[in-house]
């Protein structure tokens, strides 16, 4: 599974992804994250400590993509690859930059996105509610067309911590820009959107539940796949199961091809072995429902 995040210069989006880390190598609720990169491993652990005490990473100059592995009680259950654009590359692509076609690209072929906003911007700059609404259009019209694969999409609003959430009118301005799309969102079937308020600070907020929940999705979408590769494999093991007969297996033999014998014992073993592949995602994909029960979905 390939997640894309996204946003403007300094929404937060590299912040985000060494807390994330961070949190998810403590676990929630038997759920950790891990990557076989131990400079990866070790320098979003630093990057983590250094925000915990205040001090930012500098802004990205490329983009970078990290090879996670999701874990449930200790065994591997999901690999997926998280990418880290800069925000600089969102708004080059009219002067034909590599680093801006690398992000269409991405996000043309993510399987799950995750969309950052800075919720200070947001209530101080004028022109970050018209970028929010470009970053929208970009964001429907990549997801738009998938009718058949499952797309987890987050709004994570970031820096909630400079902000009143609280207000009167926070709705109209924290959640309002982003109304085209959920509405959008909500005619389809096939995106699951949420939207995630973050503080990634010395006392982060919610940094779990935007990974949690593209993961959720993504362990969901496999495991549909799976479950109709099975299906498909257990009807044709039926089928050639009704087509073996005595002489069949004996001209088959003598014709040097398949009999519907061999074929049936081939269905069945690859749909013992897809099921094998289905079973371990059963559990996690429960789990994170339960976790991901009070967030806005839509
Ligand atoms: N108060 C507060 N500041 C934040 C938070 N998250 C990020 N920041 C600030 O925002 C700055 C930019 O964060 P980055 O994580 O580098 O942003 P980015 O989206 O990766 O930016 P680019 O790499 O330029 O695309 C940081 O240096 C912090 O000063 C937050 O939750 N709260
Ligand atoms: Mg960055």
């Amino acid at each position: 599974m390939d997640i894309v995040m996204l946003g403007h210069s300094a929404a937060g989006k590299t912040s985000y992804l060494s807390l994330m880390y961070a949190a998810m190598c403590d676990g929630v609720e038997g759920m950790t994250l891990r990557t076989a990169d131990n400079d990866v491993h070790r320098s979003l652990q630093a990057d983590a400590r250094a925000i915990l005490r205040g001090r930012y990473p500098r802004a990205s100059d490329r983009p970078r993509s990290y090879d996670f592995v999701l874990c449930h009680n200790g065994g591997d259950v999901f690999p997926f690859r998280w990418k880290d654009h800069r925000g600089g590359a969102l708004t080059e692509h009219r002067r034909g930059s590599p680093q801006a076609a690398q992000l269409h690209d991405d996000l043309v072929a993510a399987d799950g996105i995750v969309l950052f906003v800075d919720a200070l911007r947001l209530d101080t700059d004028p022109e970050a509610a018209q970028d929010v609404r470009r970053l929208v259009v970009r964001v429907h019209q990549a997801v738009a067309d998938r009718e058949e694969t499952l797309t987890p999409l987050v709004i994570a609003l970031t820096k909630t911590d400079l902000v009143d959430l609280g207000a009167p009118d926070a709705a109209d301005r924290f959640l309002g820009p982003f109304l085209p799309l959920i509405e959008a969102v909500q005619e389809t079937r096939h995106i699951q959107g949420a939207f995630i308020p973050l503080v990634c600070g010395p006392e982060p907020e919610g940094v779990a539940l935007p990974v949690l929940w593209a993961l959720r999705f993504g362990i969901i979408g496999r495991a549909m796949q799976l479950s109709a590769s099975i299906d498909s494999l257990v009807a044709s093991a039926q089928l050639a199961d009704q087509r073996d007969t005595l002489w069949d297996r004996v001209s088959s033999w003598w014709d040097d091809v398949p009999s519907w014998a061999a074929i049936r014992d081939r269905d069945r073993a690859l749909a013992a072995a897809e099921l094998e592949r289905l079973e371990p995602l059963v559990e996690p994909a429960d789990r994170l429902g339960e976790l991901l029960e009070d967030v806005f979905s839509f």
